[in-house]
């Protein structure tokens, strides 16, 4: 857990987030940027700082249940039938803004591609 992570408190629940979803590993709530219709963050419990972080090959376990996660929430909220994107970005030409490694669900409408 890193002290200055907002996503770090959001899975502590010391910060408020509308939580969809949880397991061992994977907390999912609502972004509250939303970008499209559904747009879910989906979020290691541990601390990564992004994809990029080097300890994210050897927690394969981790890795695993953010796709399971993926596949469980957009079966949830009933988007797996028309579609969905599972987005991560990482660093400045990424867009990352917040640095605690998540995947973007985005759903509820058609999206272009490629992204901007
Ligand atoms: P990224 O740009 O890929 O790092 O995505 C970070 C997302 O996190 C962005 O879409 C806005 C969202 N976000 C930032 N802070 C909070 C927060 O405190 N609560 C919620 N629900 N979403 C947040």
């Amino acid at each position: 857990m890193s002290q200055s992570c907002i996503f770090c408190a959001i899975v502590a629940g010391t910060i408020a987030a509308d939580v969809l979803y949880q397991d061992g590993r994977v907390v999912a709530f609502r972004d509250r940027s939303p970008q499209a219709p559904v747009h879910i963050l989906l979020v290691t419990r541990h601390h990564f700082a992004s994809i990029d972080d080097p300890a994210v090959p050897a927690d394969a376990a981790a890795c695993a249940a953010l796709f399971a996660a993926g596949q469980a929430v957009a079966r949830q909220v009933g988007v797996e039938r028309n579609g969905y994107r599972l987005v991560m970005n990482h660093g400045s030409d990424g867009g990352q803004t917040v640095q605690h490694l998540h995947a973007h669900l985005l759903a509820g409408r058609s999206l272009g591609w490629p992204p901007g």
